[in-house]
Order: structure tokens, then C-alpha cells, then sequence
């Protein structure tokens, strides 16, 4: 490891506790960007500079800067949201964004094209709305997930609550975020304060999950931190903690890979704050600062080893972690459609393609989730955004059942009229215009590849296979690809690399079968196995479960 830091070590350390001079920035009027130090800064705030990507070309030609603007992330611990704050978002997006808005992977919410002038007033809307945006990125820890659908029981509820607390807890201190973005002057001889950060806050992004067995929605082996809920008889005795997984990759560099984490052992509900903030404090001390390819905790783990890290954490925590319990994973996608809580009222998971809530023509999917908002507002109720970039209508009362599911029908968000189990099931990335890393489309292209995979299941009777493909503009893995049955991961454009063999709960990393290959190879690849698939599968049998028993993904590796 080199002992240099990396250029935003430096960035951090002189920020002032991440102010830097993102206020000066504001007023410079020429110009819609910001300064590029205070472009890393601003992460920390919730706010990323980015710039049209299908302008480039023209704007460059016609010697114009380029078309600058922002994307805004709200964070939604455990995704819970109110009908009001759901009606702020869409107030924003058509106001100031881009006239849409997006349920993310990680349960927020990302508002895309604000230009400067308007980032204070929707970040200070948001505000009022009672969400924030600050720590929804930069290198500290971001929105907490949690299986949504907390009045399912109670056992959701109290997760839930642990959820919220662990989020409250890692929160950064800075008052910068309220003096830049709310107007709050600083207090004379006040200190800034980051009890568990420190100044320069941790080494990488850092992210937290909790699930609720037997979903794994959350993708709990994803996360740099993750909690399994342990229950017995509707009773929560505890959590199995999990570190070190992740899914970002570059290209051709054998020094990045993604990783499943490690089961470490199990903690009590009242333990589960110390756990927290100590594996961040082992991961802020020994993390890797001069490279940020290699700074996330599951390269210090890896490095270090699973039992030096537990060690550390018990000893700063000053407890022992239990034997890690039983528990049993189904599925790590979302549950679609009606669902009955205990407290006798409604849950309807619409189903919202990668996250965009947009008015299209053929779905107009902003109006359609205003009108349930206004009718959720009237009867009780509210939203919880899911780790799938979906939506569930929670709490909805018998009367205002049928009145929700016909405008959820008119307009569009049903799951049954997604089309396929394909469809409903997959997931994408944000990638072009807006994401700045993005190699090839993803959103964009999700829906032509899937009409494409729909015939070729149609082709070998496999049209209600609820296959799971997940798809990203580049290796960084938004969408968790390499948890996939098929994952594509965006290489240049119309090219991807193709990873097969993932199972449905999100327990076992797929393999990288094709490189750089476009649609044609990608589905000639395909075209067999599934083939294979459709003839020899044991009943119930899953894709990538068959790949890898049958060992028709060891011959398509090249093993
Ligand atoms: Fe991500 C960077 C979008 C979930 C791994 N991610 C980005 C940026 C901010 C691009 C950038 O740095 O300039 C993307 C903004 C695109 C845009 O225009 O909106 C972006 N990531 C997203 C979202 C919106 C994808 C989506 O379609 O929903 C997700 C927002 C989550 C949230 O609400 O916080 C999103 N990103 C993820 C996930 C999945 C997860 O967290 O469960 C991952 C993989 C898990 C992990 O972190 O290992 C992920 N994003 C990355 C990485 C690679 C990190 C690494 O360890 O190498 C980057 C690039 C980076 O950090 O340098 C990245
Ligand atoms: Fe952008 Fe890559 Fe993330 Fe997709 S996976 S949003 S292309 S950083």
C-alpha cells in the first residue's frame, strides 16, 4: 500500500469540515459549475455536478462550456416516505429538474438537471419537507436500507426503528450543510465536531443494509455492513452482522473485484449501534487512503483478514459477537402486488421501470402516483421506496383499496402489466445522458434488450421464467449486476460484458462469460443455455442455479 493520500484526502483535510468554498461557488454567476475541488465536496451534501452527455458533442463544436447541472439525492432511510414528501419530489422535479424523478437502487429518491441557481432553493424544499440530502454520498455512510413494508408485523417495525437509529447515528455533525444550504449562520466559537468520522471523514463511501429473512431485497451481502434480522415466533432476538461486500470493479484491473460479505456472528438489538459505529471506526482507521480503488472496507477485510476485523470491532465495541443464528434467504427481489399487514390494512408494490417516474405516453407514471398520493393523504397511508427502485403503496384502508388500484391500472404501475416476470424483475442503472462514468446505455437500452430476451424465453417456453437481469453503464455495479442470473455491465457503447450464475437471493456472485460483446453475442450466448434450460431443469429450478449445477456455466467460462 502506498503511503501517499490520494488527492481527496488533501481535498477533506483542507475543507473546513466540508465547506471548502461551495458557497462562493454559488454566486459565481458565469458559470453553471462549481469549483472542481468543491465538486467532491458537494457529494457529501447530496449533490453531484454533471453535465449532459448527449450535448457534448455540440456543445464542445459550438465552443460552449458544457451544459452543466446537478443531480440531488434525498436519503429515505428504510425508504419510508410520506405522501407529502412524495409530492414534494414531483413538485421539484417538474420545477427545477428534469420533470422526473428516480427511486434509486439504495431506496432514495435522485433529482436530476438542477442547475445552480436552483440548487439552494430545492435543497432547502427538501429540507422543509423533513428529508435531507446531506450524506446521501461522499465518502461516509450513506442512506440506511431496510426491508420496506414495516406494518407487515412488528418484528418490521422494530427493524425499521433500528434502521432509522443506525442512520441517525452515522449521520456526520458538520453544521457546513445547514450554513451553505439552509441559511443557519454558524454559532461564534462553535466547533465543528465528527465524534466517529474525525476531519477527514472515512477512506470510501460506506454502506449499510438490513434485512429481514427470508427477503433479501436489500442485497445484504452487498453491503460494506449488513444486518440479518433473527427472529423467533414474531419476536427479534438480534441480528447476524455481515462486512465487506461490494460490487464496484474497473475494468481489466484484477486489483478490484466484487465480494459477497462475511457472516462475523450475531449481536443484539441494543449492541447493534456499537457494531456500527466500531466497524466504520476500524474501516476510518485502517482503510486504504492513497489508492480509492482499493479503499472500500471489503478490500481492508480481504487484506487483513475476516478474524483480525472482528477482533478490532469487539475490542473497540467492548463486546463479544454471538455465534452467528440460522436463517434462510428466498429471494432478494421485491413482492409484487397486494399484500395483507397485520394491522389489517393494505400493501400494493407497483412496479416503477428502473426507478424513473416519468409521464410517458404509454405510462404516465408521475400522475398516476400523484393521485394515489393525494388519495393516501386522505385516508392514511404513505410510500416506501424498495432496494429494487420500486414503489409500495403501504397502509392503504379497505375503502381506498379500489380507488388506489384503479389509477394505479389506468395508469400503468400495475405489475401485471409489465408485460413479464422478466420485466418486472429487472433492474438498470441511471448511465447515459446524466451519469458522468457511464461506457454504454442502460436505462435507455433496458427495455429493448428485455423485448429481445422475452422473445428468445418465448422461443424455448420459458415466457413466465421470473429470470433476473440486471444491467449497468459501466463496472461500478449500481445495479448490483454481479448478483444477477444475467448481468450486463456496460463497456463501450452497444457493448457489454456478459456475467452469468447468480441465484435469486443474492447469496452467490455470477461469472464474467463474454467480453466487450454486442446485443447479437450477447443473446447467442444465451440462446442455448437457455435452451439447455428449458429441457433439463428440475421443476422450480432457477437460471443460474441450473448454470452452475449442471456445469453449462464452467463450459461457457471456459473453465
Ligand atoms: Fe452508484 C457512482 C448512481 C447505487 C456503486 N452511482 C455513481 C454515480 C454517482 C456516478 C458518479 O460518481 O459520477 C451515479 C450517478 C448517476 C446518475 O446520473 O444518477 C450512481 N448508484 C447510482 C444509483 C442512482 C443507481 C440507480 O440506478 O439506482 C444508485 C443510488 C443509490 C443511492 O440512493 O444511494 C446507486 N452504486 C449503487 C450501488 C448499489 C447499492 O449501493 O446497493 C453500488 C454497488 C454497491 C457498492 O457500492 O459496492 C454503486 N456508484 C458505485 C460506484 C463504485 C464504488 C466502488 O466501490 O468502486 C461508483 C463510482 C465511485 O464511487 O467511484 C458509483
Ligand atoms: Fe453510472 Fe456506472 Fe453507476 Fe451506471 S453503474 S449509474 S453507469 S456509475
Amino acid at each position: 500500500m502506498s503511503s501517499a493520500k490520494s488527492e481527496n484526502e488533501g481535498i477533506k483535510t483542507g475543507s473546513d469540515y466540508l465547506r471548502g468554498t461551495i458557497s462562493e461557488g454559488l454566486l459565481d454567476a458565469p458559470t453553471g459549475a462549481l469549483d472542481d475541488r468543491d465538486t467532491q465536496l458537494t457529494k457529501f451534501h447530496g449533490i453531484y455536478q454533471q453535465d449532459d452527455r448527449d450535448l457534448r458533442i455540440e456543445r464542445q463544436r459550438q465552443r460552449l462550456e458544457p451544459a452543466f447541472s446537478f443531480m440531488i439525492r434525498a436519503r429515505v432511510p428504510g425508504g419510508l416516505c410520506s405522501p407529502d414528501q412524495w409530492l414534494t419530489m414531483e413538485r421539484l422535479a417538474t420545477r427545477y429538474g428534469n420533470e422526473s424523478f428516480r427511486l434509486t437502487t439504495r431506496q432514495a429518491f435522485q433529482l436530476h438537471g438542477v442547475i445552480k441557481r436552483n440548487l439552494k432553493s430545492t435543497i432547502a424544499s427538501i429540507n422543509e419537507a423533513l428529508m435531507d440530502t446531506l450524506a446521501a454520498c461522499g465518502d461516509v455512510n450513506r442512506n440506511v436500507m431496510c426491508s420496506p413494508n414495516p406494518e407487515a408485523s412488528a418484528v418490521h417495525a422494530e427493524v425499521q426503528a433500528v434502521a432509522r437509529a443506525i442512520s441517525d447515528h452515522l449521520t456526520p455533525r458538520t453544521t457546513a450543510y445547514h450554513e451553505i444550504w439552509l441559511d443557519r449562520k454558524k454559532v461564534a466559537g462553535a466547533v465543528d465536531e465528527e465524534p466517529i468520522y474525525g476531519r477527514t471523514y472515512l477512506p470510501r463511501k460506506f454502506k449499510i443494509g438490513v434485512a429481514v429473512p427470508p427477503w433479501n431485497d436489500v442485497d445484504v451481502f452487498s453491503q460494506d455492513l449488513g444486518f440479518i434480522a433473527i427472529t423467533e415466533q414474531e419476536r427479534l432476538l438480534g441480528f447476524n452482522v455481515v462486512v465487506g461486500g461490494g460490487m464496484g470493479t474497473t475494468h481489466g484491473d484484477p486489483e478490484t473485484y466484487p465480494r459477497v460479505g462475511d457472516v462475523i456472528g450475531f449481536c443484539a438489538p441494543d449492541q447493534v449501534l456499537a457494531v456500527a459505529e466500531h466497524v466504520v471506526t476500524v474501516q476510518r482507521d485502517f482503510g486504504d487512503r492513497s489508492n480509492r480503488k482499493h479503499a472500500r472496507l471489503k478490500y481492508t477485510i480481504a487484506d487483513r483478514g475476516v478474524a483480525w476485523f472482528r477482533d478490532q470491532v469487539e475490542s473497540r465495541a467492548g463486546l463479544m459477537l454471538g455465534a452467528a443464528r440460522g436463517y434462510r434467504f428466498v429471494s432478494n427481489t421485491d413482492r409484487f402486488g397486494w399484500s395483507d399487514g397485520t394491522d389489517g390494512r393494505g400493501h400494493l408494490t407497483l412496479w416503477i421501470p428502473s426507478g424513473r417516474v416519468a409521464n410517458t405516453g404509454e405510462r404516465p407514471l408521475l400522475a398516476g402516483l400523484h393521485a394515489i398520493a393525494e388519495v393516501l393523504k386522505d385516508n392514511g397511508g404513505g410510500f416506501r421506496l424498495t432496494p429494487n427502485q420500486n414503489v409500495i403503496v403501504a397502509g392503504v384502508s379497505d375503502d381506498a383499496r379500489p380507488l388506489v388500484e384503479a389509477l394505479a391500472r389506468r395508469h400503468g404501475l400495475m405489475p401485471d402489466q409489465a408485460g413479464s416476470e422478466l420485466r418486472l424483475r429487472s433492474l438498470a442503472c441511471v448511465a447515459l445522458p446524466t451519469c458522468g462514468l457511464a461506457m454504454a446505455e442502460s436505462e435507455r437500452y433496458m427495455p429493448d434488450f428485455l423485448s429481445r430476451l422475452e422473445a428468445l424465453l418465448g422461443r424455448h417456453d420459458l415466457e413466465d421464467s421470473p429470470l433476473h437481469v440486471r444491467m449497468t453503464g459501466c463496472p461500478n455495479g449500481c445495479a448490483r449486476p454481479f448478483l444477477a442470473e444475467i448481468g450486463l455491465v456496460g463497456k463501450a457503447p452497444g457493448r457489454y460484458n456478459l456475467y452469468l450464475g447468480g441465484d435469486r437471493a443474492g447469496e452467490r456472485l455470477n461469472r464474467l462469460v463474454r467480453e466487450n460483446a454486442d446485443e447479437k453475442e450477447i443473446l447467442a450466448v444465451l440462446e442455448p443455455l437457455l435452451s439447455h434450460f428449458s429441457r433439463e431443469r428440475i421443476e422450480d429450478e432457477a437460471f443460474g442455479d441450473f448454470l452452475e449445477r449442471t456445469e453449462a456455466l464452467a463450459a461457457a467460462v471456459g473453465d
